[in-house]
Protein backbone atom coordinates (compact mmCIF):
# COMPACT_ATOMS: atom_id res chain seq x y z
CA UNK A 1 0.00 0.00 0.00
CA UNK A 2 1.17 3.27 -1.17
CA UNK A 3 1.99 5.87 1.55
CA UNK A 4 -0.74 8.23 -0.06
CA UNK A 5 -3.12 5.65 0.00
CA UNK A 6 -2.32 4.83 3.96
CA UNK A 7 -2.88 8.65 4.86
CA UNK A 8 -6.17 8.91 2.89
CA UNK A 9 -7.66 5.74 4.97
CA UNK A 10 -6.20 7.57 8.27
CA UNK A 11 -7.44 10.84 7.32
CA UNK A 12 -10.96 9.48 7.19
CA UNK A 13 -10.55 7.48 10.25
CA UNK A 14 -9.43 10.80 12.22
CA UNK A 15 -12.37 12.61 10.90
CA UNK A 16 -14.78 10.32 11.92
CA UNK A 17 -13.75 9.69 15.27
CA UNK A 18 -15.10 11.83 18.01
CA UNK A 19 -12.29 12.34 20.45
CA UNK A 20 -11.59 15.57 19.41
CA UNK A 21 -11.14 17.57 22.98
CA UNK A 22 -7.76 17.07 23.29
CA UNK A 23 -4.78 18.26 21.01
CA UNK A 24 -3.45 16.13 18.57
CA UNK A 25 0.13 15.87 17.95
CA UNK A 26 1.13 16.52 13.96
CA UNK A 27 2.04 18.69 11.09
CA UNK A 28 -0.29 21.56 10.96
CA UNK A 29 -0.21 24.09 8.14
CA UNK A 30 -2.05 27.48 7.23
CA UNK A 31 -1.83 30.59 5.79
CA UNK A 32 0.48 33.03 7.46
CA UNK A 33 0.30 35.62 4.71
CA UNK A 34 -0.80 36.83 2.04
CA UNK A 35 2.13 38.83 0.75
CA UNK A 36 2.45 39.65 -2.92
CA UNK A 37 -0.27 40.16 -5.87
CA UNK A 38 0.57 40.54 -9.44
CA UNK A 39 -1.79 41.25 -12.59
CA UNK A 40 -1.28 39.72 -15.90
CA UNK A 41 -3.47 41.41 -18.14
CA UNK A 42 -6.68 40.33 -19.99
CA UNK A 43 -8.17 38.14 -23.03
CA UNK A 44 -11.83 37.82 -23.74
CA UNK A 45 -13.05 40.05 -20.70
CA UNK A 46 -11.43 37.71 -18.47
CA UNK A 47 -8.54 39.01 -16.25
CA UNK A 48 -5.45 37.07 -14.38
CA UNK A 49 -4.18 37.91 -11.30
CA UNK A 50 -1.74 35.81 -8.72
CA UNK A 51 -1.69 36.20 -5.19
CA UNK A 52 1.60 35.48 -3.49
CA UNK A 53 1.42 32.65 0.10
CA UNK A 54 3.43 32.48 3.33
CA UNK A 55 2.59 28.96 4.72
CA UNK A 56 3.41 28.15 8.41
CA UNK A 57 3.37 24.76 10.17
CA UNK A 58 2.06 25.87 12.92
CA UNK A 59 1.71 21.35 14.46
CA UNK A 60 4.62 20.51 16.21
CA UNK A 61 5.50 17.93 13.29
CA UNK A 62 7.23 18.28 9.83
CA UNK A 63 4.86 18.31 7.46
CA UNK A 64 5.83 16.73 3.90
CA UNK A 65 7.14 18.82 1.07
CA UNK A 66 8.58 16.36 -1.42
CA UNK A 67 8.21 17.79 -5.05
CA UNK A 68 8.85 14.53 -6.94
CA UNK A 69 5.83 12.83 -5.46
CA UNK A 70 2.06 13.84 -4.31
CA UNK A 71 3.53 14.48 -0.88
CA UNK A 72 3.51 18.48 -1.15
CA UNK A 73 0.85 20.45 -0.28
CA UNK A 74 -1.18 21.94 -3.45
CA UNK A 75 -2.11 25.45 -2.58
CA UNK A 76 -5.33 27.37 -4.34
CA UNK A 77 -5.66 31.11 -4.40
CA UNK A 78 -9.67 32.38 -4.72
CA UNK A 79 -11.32 36.65 -5.19
CA UNK A 80 -14.26 37.83 -3.73
CA UNK A 81 -16.51 40.67 -4.06
CA UNK A 82 -18.37 42.33 -1.32
CA UNK A 83 -21.24 45.07 -2.73
CA UNK A 84 -24.48 46.46 -2.17
CA UNK A 85 -27.40 45.91 -4.57
CA UNK A 86 -30.74 47.04 -4.21
CA UNK A 87 -30.20 47.37 -0.36
CA UNK A 88 -28.68 44.61 0.39
CA UNK A 89 -25.24 43.19 0.60
CA UNK A 90 -23.89 40.02 -1.25
CA UNK A 91 -20.77 38.61 -0.60
CA UNK A 92 -19.42 36.57 -3.68
CA UNK A 93 -16.49 34.42 -5.19
CA UNK A 94 -15.65 35.93 -8.46
CA UNK A 95 -12.78 33.87 -9.36
CA UNK A 96 -10.29 31.06 -8.79
CA UNK A 97 -6.81 29.95 -9.74
CA UNK A 98 -5.46 26.33 -10.33
CA UNK A 99 -3.16 24.79 -8.05
CA UNK A 100 0.20 26.00 -7.46
CA UNK A 101 2.17 22.35 -6.41
CA UNK A 102 4.72 22.83 -3.50
CA UNK A 103 8.16 22.15 -4.57
CA UNK A 104 11.08 23.23 -1.56
CA UNK A 105 10.27 24.80 1.93
CA UNK A 106 12.31 26.92 2.80
CA UNK A 107 13.06 27.65 6.50
CA UNK A 108 11.85 30.99 7.27
CA UNK A 109 10.32 32.73 10.60
CA UNK A 110 7.11 34.40 9.86
CA UNK A 111 4.91 33.37 12.35
CA UNK A 112 7.48 32.35 15.19
CA UNK A 113 11.50 32.20 15.10
CA UNK A 114 12.26 28.59 12.94
CA UNK A 115 13.85 26.34 15.43
CA UNK A 116 13.68 23.72 12.71
CA UNK A 117 15.32 24.14 9.67
CA UNK A 118 14.86 21.45 7.01
CA UNK A 119 16.29 20.34 3.58
CA UNK A 120 13.28 21.29 1.61
CA UNK A 121 11.78 18.51 1.78
CA UNK A 122 9.65 18.95 5.17
CA UNK A 123 8.33 22.07 6.38
CA UNK A 124 9.78 22.67 9.77
CA UNK A 125 8.11 22.74 13.10
CA UNK A 126 7.84 26.81 13.62
CA UNK A 127 8.75 27.42 10.12
CA UNK A 128 7.48 29.43 7.35
CA UNK A 129 8.08 28.99 3.88
CA UNK A 130 7.19 31.91 1.40
CA UNK A 131 5.54 31.26 -2.59
CA UNK A 132 5.75 34.62 -4.56
CA UNK A 133 2.94 35.50 -6.92
CA UNK A 134 4.83 34.98 -9.62
CA UNK A 135 5.83 31.75 -8.45
CA UNK A 136 1.79 31.27 -7.81
CA UNK A 137 1.31 32.60 -11.08
CA UNK A 138 3.94 30.41 -12.99
CA UNK A 139 1.41 28.41 -15.38
CA UNK A 140 3.60 25.31 -16.13
CA UNK A 141 3.54 24.99 -12.64
CA UNK A 142 -0.18 24.96 -11.72
CA UNK A 143 -2.34 21.85 -11.79
CA UNK A 144 -6.35 21.60 -12.13
CA UNK A 145 -8.38 21.14 -8.75
CA UNK A 146 -10.30 18.28 -10.17
CA UNK A 147 -8.05 15.70 -9.41
CA UNK A 148 -7.38 16.76 -5.94
CA UNK A 149 -9.52 15.65 -2.93
CA UNK A 150 -9.06 18.37 -0.34
CA UNK A 151 -10.91 16.01 2.34
CA UNK A 152 -7.86 13.40 2.19
CA UNK A 153 -5.43 15.48 0.38
CA UNK A 154 -4.87 12.82 -2.35
CA UNK A 155 -3.97 13.48 -6.18
CA UNK A 156 -2.62 11.69 -8.53
CA UNK A 157 0.97 12.83 -9.25
CA UNK A 158 2.68 13.95 -11.67
CA UNK A 159 0.02 15.46 -12.91
CA UNK A 160 -1.47 14.48 -16.79
CA UNK A 161 -4.68 14.80 -18.73
CA UNK A 162 -4.67 18.62 -18.88
CA UNK A 163 -3.80 20.81 -21.83
CA UNK A 164 -1.43 23.77 -22.24
CA UNK A 165 -2.34 26.89 -20.32
CA UNK A 166 -3.45 29.99 -22.59
CA UNK A 167 -1.40 32.99 -23.18
CA UNK A 168 -2.14 35.58 -20.31
CA UNK A 169 -5.05 34.03 -18.37
CA UNK A 170 -4.73 29.94 -18.57
CA UNK A 171 -4.61 28.32 -14.86
CA UNK A 172 -4.18 31.49 -13.39
CA UNK A 173 -6.19 33.59 -11.22
CA UNK A 174 -9.31 34.27 -13.53
CA UNK A 175 -11.81 37.00 -12.95
CA UNK A 176 -14.09 38.69 -15.27
CA UNK A 177 -14.01 42.37 -15.97
CA UNK A 178 -17.58 43.11 -15.24
CA UNK A 179 -16.39 41.47 -11.96
CA UNK A 180 -14.12 44.50 -11.68
CA UNK A 181 -15.11 47.42 -13.62
CA UNK A 182 -15.95 50.46 -11.36
CA UNK A 183 -19.01 51.62 -13.36
CA UNK A 184 -20.63 48.55 -11.98
CA UNK A 185 -19.41 48.10 -9.00
CA UNK A 186 -19.70 51.15 -7.20
CA UNK A 187 -18.37 50.92 -3.37
CA UNK A 188 -17.43 47.34 -3.80
CA UNK A 189 -15.03 45.78 -1.66
CA UNK A 190 -12.75 43.03 -2.84
CA UNK A 191 -10.77 40.13 -1.09
CA UNK A 192 -7.96 37.63 -2.03
CA UNK A 193 -7.85 34.27 -0.03
CA UNK A 194 -5.12 30.91 -0.26
CA UNK A 195 -5.75 27.54 0.72
CA UNK A 196 -3.51 24.89 1.31
CA UNK A 197 -4.15 21.44 1.20
CA UNK A 198 -1.82 18.53 2.24
CA UNK A 199 -2.43 15.20 3.15
CA UNK A 200 0.34 15.32 5.44
CA UNK A 201 -1.62 17.01 7.90
CA UNK A 202 -4.85 15.06 7.47
CA UNK A 203 -3.20 11.96 8.47
CA UNK A 204 -3.08 13.49 12.13
CA UNK A 205 -6.79 13.87 11.86
CA UNK A 206 -9.18 16.60 13.43
CA UNK A 207 -9.13 19.86 12.92
CA UNK A 208 -5.64 20.75 11.33
CA UNK A 209 -6.82 20.91 7.88
CA UNK A 210 -9.97 23.32 8.86
CA UNK A 211 -7.65 25.71 9.46
CA UNK A 212 -6.20 26.37 6.03
CA UNK A 213 -7.67 29.35 4.07
CA UNK A 214 -6.63 33.12 5.05
CA UNK A 215 -7.83 36.04 3.55
CA UNK A 216 -6.71 39.74 2.91
CA UNK A 217 -8.83 42.70 1.33
CA UNK A 218 -7.23 43.95 -1.87
CA UNK A 219 -8.08 47.11 -3.75
CA UNK A 220 -8.28 46.78 -7.60
CA UNK A 221 -7.98 49.38 -10.40
CA UNK A 222 -7.62 49.78 -14.14
CA UNK A 223 -4.59 51.31 -15.44
CA UNK A 224 -2.87 51.27 -18.96
CA UNK A 225 -5.50 48.63 -20.28
CA UNK A 226 -5.49 46.39 -17.15
CA UNK A 227 -6.63 45.43 -14.20
CA UNK A 228 -4.59 46.03 -11.42
CA UNK A 229 -5.17 44.40 -7.72
CA UNK A 230 -3.46 45.98 -4.56
CA UNK A 231 -3.03 45.00 -1.02
CA UNK A 232 -5.05 46.46 1.75
CA UNK A 233 -5.02 45.75 5.58
CA UNK A 234 -3.50 42.63 6.74
CA UNK A 235 -3.66 38.94 6.01
CA UNK A 236 -6.37 37.16 8.41
CA UNK A 237 -5.04 33.83 9.14
CA UNK A 238 -7.11 30.70 9.54
CA UNK A 239 -10.08 32.07 8.10
CA UNK A 240 -11.97 31.22 4.95
CA UNK A 241 -12.39 34.41 3.03
CA UNK A 242 -16.45 34.17 3.86
CA UNK A 243 -15.51 35.29 7.18
CA UNK A 244 -14.88 38.70 5.72
CA UNK A 245 -18.04 39.52 5.06
CA UNK A 246 -19.18 39.01 8.93
CA UNK A 247 -15.76 40.14 10.68
CA UNK A 248 -14.44 42.83 7.93
CA UNK A 249 -18.23 44.32 6.67
CA UNK A 250 -20.98 43.44 8.55
CA UNK A 251 -20.92 41.89 11.99
CA UNK A 252 -24.59 41.20 11.80
CA UNK A 253 -23.87 38.17 9.49
CA UNK A 254 -24.68 34.92 10.96
CA UNK A 255 -22.03 32.13 9.96
CA UNK A 256 -22.00 28.78 10.80
CA UNK A 257 -19.84 25.64 9.96
CA UNK A 258 -21.41 22.37 9.37
CA UNK A 259 -19.30 19.01 8.68
CA UNK A 260 -19.77 16.09 6.60
CA UNK A 261 -19.34 13.45 8.27
CA UNK A 262 -15.56 11.47 6.95
CA UNK A 263 -14.99 14.08 4.31
CA UNK A 264 -15.00 17.87 4.87
CA UNK A 265 -16.36 21.40 5.95
CA UNK A 266 -19.12 23.35 4.62
CA UNK A 267 -19.64 26.95 5.76
CA UNK A 268 -22.38 28.86 5.66
CA UNK A 269 -22.91 33.08 6.03
CA UNK A 270 -26.52 35.09 5.49
CA UNK A 271 -28.13 38.03 6.11
CA UNK A 272 -31.72 38.61 5.47
CA UNK A 273 -31.94 43.00 4.96
CA UNK A 274 -35.39 44.82 5.07
CA UNK A 275 -35.08 46.84 1.82
CA UNK A 276 -38.42 48.73 1.69
CA UNK A 277 -41.13 48.93 3.77
CA UNK A 278 -42.64 45.45 2.93
CA UNK A 279 -39.53 43.87 1.12
CA UNK A 280 -36.73 41.83 2.96
CA UNK A 281 -33.79 40.04 0.72
CA UNK A 282 -32.33 37.12 1.99
CA UNK A 283 -28.89 36.28 0.94
CA UNK A 284 -26.84 33.19 1.67
CA UNK A 285 -23.67 32.07 0.85
CA UNK A 286 -22.19 28.56 1.20
CA UNK A 287 -18.48 28.14 1.20
CA UNK A 288 -17.36 24.70 0.33
CA UNK A 289 -13.74 24.29 2.51
CA UNK A 290 -12.49 20.76 1.73
CA UNK A 291 -15.75 18.79 1.49
CA UNK A 292 -15.00 15.99 -1.56
CA UNK A 293 -18.23 15.09 -1.38
CA UNK A 294 -19.22 18.57 -2.37
CA UNK A 295 -23.01 20.37 -3.19
CA UNK A 296 -25.16 19.33 -5.37
CA UNK A 297 -28.49 21.32 -4.21
CA UNK A 298 -29.38 23.94 -1.65
CA UNK A 299 -33.03 23.98 0.38
CA UNK A 300 -34.76 26.84 2.47
CA UNK A 301 -38.24 27.23 3.46
CA UNK A 302 -40.34 29.18 1.43
CA UNK A 303 -44.22 29.70 2.40
CA UNK A 304 -46.53 29.62 -0.70
CA UNK A 305 -47.49 33.08 0.54
CA UNK A 306 -44.35 34.33 -0.17
CA UNK A 307 -43.69 36.91 -3.21
CA UNK A 308 -40.80 35.31 -5.84
CA UNK A 309 -38.89 38.24 -6.51
CA UNK A 310 -35.22 38.84 -7.60
CA UNK A 311 -34.49 35.29 -7.06
CA UNK A 312 -30.93 34.86 -7.62
CA UNK A 313 -27.82 32.51 -8.00
CA UNK A 314 -24.08 33.19 -8.16
CA UNK A 315 -20.90 30.96 -8.64
CA UNK A 316 -17.20 31.17 -9.77
CA UNK A 317 -16.01 29.61 -13.19
CA UNK A 318 -13.89 26.76 -13.81
CA UNK A 319 -11.47 27.77 -16.16
CA UNK A 320 -8.51 26.15 -18.27
CA UNK A 321 -9.77 22.74 -19.09
CA UNK A 322 -11.25 21.54 -16.09
CA UNK A 323 -14.30 19.36 -16.47
CA UNK A 324 -16.78 20.95 -14.59
CA UNK A 325 -19.96 22.38 -15.85
CA UNK A 326 -20.49 26.16 -15.10
CA UNK A 327 -23.59 26.25 -15.83
CA UNK A 328 -25.61 28.41 -12.69
CA UNK A 329 -28.14 26.25 -10.57
CA UNK A 330 -31.69 27.18 -11.33
CA UNK A 331 -34.44 28.16 -8.44
CA UNK A 332 -37.25 25.42 -8.14
CA UNK A 333 -40.41 26.39 -6.36
CA UNK A 334 -42.24 23.50 -7.36
CA UNK A 335 -42.57 21.33 -3.74
CA UNK A 336 -44.82 23.69 -1.63
CA UNK A 337 -43.20 25.31 1.23
CA UNK A 338 -39.45 25.79 0.23
CA UNK A 339 -37.15 26.73 -2.61
CA UNK A 340 -34.45 24.55 -3.60
CA UNK A 341 -31.37 25.75 -6.11
CA UNK A 342 -29.92 22.65 -7.78
CA UNK A 343 -27.20 21.26 -10.42
CA UNK A 344 -28.67 20.61 -13.88
CA UNK A 345 -27.24 17.10 -13.50
CA UNK A 346 -26.58 14.85 -10.68
CA UNK A 347 -23.72 12.78 -9.71
CA UNK A 348 -25.25 9.91 -11.33
CA UNK A 349 -25.88 11.19 -14.83
CA UNK A 350 -22.92 13.52 -14.64
CA UNK A 351 -19.90 13.80 -12.22
CA UNK A 352 -18.53 16.55 -13.69
CA UNK A 353 -22.03 18.65 -13.10
CA UNK A 354 -21.94 21.94 -11.86
CA UNK A 355 -22.01 21.22 -7.71
CA UNK A 356 -19.94 23.44 -5.31
CA UNK A 357 -16.43 22.08 -5.22
CA UNK A 358 -13.94 22.49 -2.67
CA UNK A 359 -12.55 25.99 -2.27
CA UNK A 360 -15.13 27.88 -4.13
CA UNK A 361 -18.48 29.33 -3.17
CA UNK A 362 -21.93 30.04 -4.08
CA UNK A 363 -25.07 32.35 -3.38
CA UNK A 364 -28.63 32.13 -3.11
CA UNK A 365 -30.78 34.89 -2.72
CA UNK A 366 -34.30 36.30 -3.26
CA UNK A 367 -36.31 38.94 -2.24
CA UNK A 368 -39.74 38.66 -0.49
CA UNK A 369 -42.73 40.46 1.06
CA UNK A 370 -42.14 37.96 4.43
CA UNK A 371 -40.44 39.34 7.04
CA UNK A 372 -37.83 36.34 8.60
CA UNK A 373 -38.33 33.69 10.89
CA UNK A 374 -36.67 30.92 12.11
CA UNK A 375 -36.46 28.12 10.17
CA UNK A 376 -34.06 25.32 7.75
CA UNK A 377 -31.97 25.46 5.45
CA UNK A 378 -30.87 22.24 3.72
CA UNK A 379 -27.58 21.12 1.71
CA UNK A 380 -27.91 18.28 -0.31
CA UNK A 381 -24.64 16.36 -1.14
CA UNK A 382 -23.69 16.15 -4.56
CA UNK A 383 -20.96 12.64 -4.50
CA UNK A 384 -22.13 9.18 -2.75
CA UNK A 385 -21.84 8.67 0.49
CA UNK A 386 -22.36 8.33 4.43
CA UNK A 387 -25.70 10.71 4.89
CA UNK A 388 -27.55 12.25 1.69
CA UNK A 389 -28.09 15.81 3.53
CA UNK A 390 -27.27 18.09 6.36
CA UNK A 391 -30.10 20.46 7.57
CA UNK A 392 -28.58 23.39 10.08
CA UNK A 393 -30.89 26.52 11.34
CA UNK A 394 -31.34 29.84 9.42
CA UNK A 395 -33.34 32.63 8.91
CA UNK A 396 -36.40 32.03 6.14
CA UNK A 397 -39.21 34.01 5.36
CA UNK A 398 -42.50 33.57 7.87
CA UNK A 399 -45.40 32.75 6.04
CA UNK A 400 -48.24 35.10 5.86
CA UNK A 401 -50.53 32.94 7.84
CA UNK A 402 -48.89 32.84 11.06
CA UNK A 403 -49.94 36.32 11.63
CA UNK A 404 -48.94 36.08 15.33
CA UNK A 405 -45.17 35.16 14.64
CA UNK A 406 -45.15 31.86 16.70
CA UNK A 407 -44.78 29.55 13.45
CA UNK A 408 -47.54 27.57 13.75
CA UNK A 409 -50.74 28.36 11.78
CA UNK A 410 -53.82 28.66 13.66
CA UNK A 411 -57.26 29.90 14.66
CA UNK A 412 -55.38 32.18 16.57
CA UNK A 413 -53.92 34.00 14.01
CA UNK A 414 -57.30 34.12 12.78
CA UNK A 415 -58.34 36.14 15.34
CA UNK A 416 -55.54 37.93 15.41
CA UNK A 417 -55.63 39.19 12.04
CA UNK A 418 -59.46 39.95 11.91
CA UNK A 419 -58.66 42.26 15.20
CA UNK A 420 -55.87 43.92 13.87
CA UNK A 421 -57.88 44.34 10.08
CA UNK A 422 -60.80 45.59 12.42
CA UNK A 423 -58.62 48.21 13.85
CA UNK A 424 -57.30 49.07 11.04
CA UNK A 425 -53.78 48.56 12.28
CA UNK A 426 -51.27 48.51 9.34
CA UNK A 427 -49.91 44.84 10.38
CA UNK A 428 -53.08 43.74 8.52
CA UNK A 429 -51.44 45.20 5.60
CA UNK A 430 -50.82 41.97 3.93
CA UNK A 431 -49.79 43.04 0.47
CA UNK A 432 -47.86 45.72 1.96
CA UNK A 433 -49.07 48.55 -0.46
CA UNK A 434 -49.73 50.93 2.37
CA UNK A 435 -53.70 50.41 2.42
CA UNK A 436 -55.90 48.54 4.38
CA UNK A 437 -58.14 47.28 1.91
CA UNK A 438 -60.20 43.75 1.15
CA UNK A 439 -57.71 42.88 -1.04
CA UNK A 440 -55.22 42.64 1.87
CA UNK A 441 -58.41 40.61 3.63
CA UNK A 442 -58.43 38.40 0.61
CA UNK A 443 -54.80 37.47 0.68
CA UNK A 444 -54.51 36.56 4.01
CA UNK A 445 -57.67 34.28 3.89
CA UNK A 446 -56.00 32.76 0.90
CA UNK A 447 -52.65 31.96 2.78
CA UNK A 448 -54.64 30.84 5.75
CA UNK A 449 -56.52 28.20 4.15
CA UNK A 450 -53.62 26.59 2.54
CA UNK A 451 -51.87 26.81 5.48
CA UNK A 452 -48.71 28.78 4.62
CA1 LIG B 1 -3.81 23.22 8.90
CA1 LIG C 1 -49.20 31.60 14.63
CA1 LIG D 1 -53.02 46.59 1.41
Amino acid sequence: MSRSSTLAILCITALAGTALAFPTPGPDVIVGDLHDVLAYGQTGGISAFSVGTVSCNIGNQRLSWISGNNQHPVIGTNMFRYKVVNGAGRFEQIGQSWLKHGFYALSGSLCSPCGDPTDGTQLGVGCSDPYSASLNGSQSNLGPRSQVNASTGYYPFPVTGVTSPAAIIGRRLQVRNTDLAAAENAGATYFVEGQYVSADECAYGAGAQFNNASFRRVNVSFASNQYNIALNSTTQRQKAAIFAWRDVIDSTVNIQEQDVRSDGRFIIAHKVTQVAPNRWTYEYALQNLNSDRGAGSFTVNFPCSALQQDVGFNASFSHSGEPYDNSPWAANFSTPGQVTWATAQNFTQNPNANALRWGTMNNFRFTTNRPPRNGTATIGLFKPGSGATISFGVQVPRSMSDFNADNITDFFDYLDFVQAFSDSSMTADTDGDGTLDFFDYLDFVTAFSAGC
